[in-house]
């Protein structure tokens, strides 16, 4: 068992999770209340995994995690106000209100999302990783993502080129037992993931991921591997998701008996149980208070901050006006929007256009197939 730090590092590490706990169980309850649009994907249970991860990070370190991350924004120093206003689609949200729950990112902390694509981010962890190492930093890239993406072509492809060109990164599966309703013994041939660093030549490594300093230690000790010499690995947290896949999970696929035998390994709790008289009581409601206060004000925060206005629909898009035009079809009015034909792009996509991207008239644009006027 892991050695208890000292009293400082225990509130915060105490605190982190109940905030999370806190947010997400807020977060599910304003879903209800349709205050949240789109997918909701709560980490209720998952909190010690990603505590421990984050609370070994240094400041210039990368986290890249899934679609599943509003704990760890959190956890890594953003706001809940700004995750709570994105996840209402307000303009004070960490993306300006256009990526909701799937999307947060925080490029300021170094937490570059927030992907929905199940295994798309372990690419781009690659990506971080391998920028780090060419302009010689030593900053190190950390991977989340579910026990279903170790599944994916992603997930080897990205394995074989961190292991073939040294990159630092640390890969870390959040084995939950589930891909949204199939469990790990009906979605994968081996279910003790550490084993799948073997075949890349890694090493892999299986960890409790409900224990907060367990998590804390191995991670600690993986990012050394990857900051001092350079090499990938695989880390397996063991964990479990409280709640269903999404908000909308009617849940069929699993034993309520089950449900109940994880709770009694509540990240939480135990970690209260383990800090012994280093917290009393006292300590443990102070945390608490503070984790409904902090969430009260996020939710108040994110009610009042404003609806992007329309004016800003086609702001932050890559292309605008030179494609086939699918992003003008507005449901809610019939006259063409802004971008829609060629003549309204901004400078810089025609030069793209011109420069050999795809460029087509208005004319043509209209009598193209799927094309609607
Ligand atoms: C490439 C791709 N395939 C399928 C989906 C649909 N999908 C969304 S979540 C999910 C399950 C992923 O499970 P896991 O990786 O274990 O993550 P968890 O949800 O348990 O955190 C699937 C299949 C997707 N988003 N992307
Ligand atoms: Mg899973």
């Amino acid at each position: 068992m892991a050695k208890l730090p000292d009293r400082e590092t225990c509130v915060d590490l105490l605190s982190r999770m109940c905030l999370i706990r806190r947010f997400e169980e807020e977060a599910g309850r304003q879903y209800q209340r349709a205050k949240a649009g789109g997918f909701l994907h709560l980490a209720i249970g998952e909190e010690a995994t990603i505590v421990g991860t984050t609370s070994v990070m240094r400041d210039d370190d990368y986290l890249i995690g899934t679609y599943r991350t509003h704990g760890h924004a959190i956890a890594r120093g953003t706001p809940p106000k700004s995750v709570m206003a994105e996840l209402f689609g307000k303009v004070d949200g960490t993306s300006g209100g256009r990526g909701g729950s799937m999307h947060i990112f925080d490029g300021e902390r170094r937490f570059m999302g927030g992907y929905g694509i199940v295994g798309g981010n372990l690419p781009l962890a690659a990506g971080f990783a391998l920028a780090s190492q060419y302009r010689e930093e030593d900053s190190v890239t950390v991977c989340m993502f579910g026990d279903g993406a170790s599944n994916t072509g992603n997930f080897g492809e990205t394995m074989n080129l961190a292991a073939l060109w040294s990159l630092p990164v640390v890969f870390l599966v959040e084995n939950n037992l589930y891909g949204m309703g199939t469990s790990i013994n009906r979605h994968s041939a081996v279910t003790d993931l550490s084993k799948k660093a073997e075949g890349y030549g890694i090493e892999g490594e299986r960890i409790d991921g409900m224990d907060v300093l367990a998590v804390r230690d191995r991670v600690a000790a993986h990012i050394e591997i990857a900051r001092g010499e350079g090499r990938p690995t695989l880390l397996e947290a063991s964990t479990y998701r409280y709640r269903g896949h999404s908000a909308a999970d009617p849940e069929i696929y699993r034993d309520k008996k089950e449900v109940e035998e994880w709770l009694e390994k509540d990240p939480i709790e135990a970690f209260i149980r383990e800090c012994g008289e280093e917290l009393d009581e006292g300590d443990v409601s102070r945390i608490r208070e503070e984790a409904d206060e902090t969430v009260k004000n996020a939710v108040e925060f994110a009610d009042q901050s404003p609806e992007p206005s329309l004016e800003t629909l086609y702001d932050e898009l890559y292309v605008v006006g030179e494609t086939m035009g699918w992003y003008a079809v507005d449901e809610r009015s019939p006259e063409p929007h802004r971008g829609e034909y060629g003549e309204d792009a901004p400078e810089v996509a025609k030069e793209l256009a011109e420069s050999g991207a795809e460029h087509i008239e208005p004319d043509e644009e209209r009598s193209r197939p799927g094309v609607r006027n």
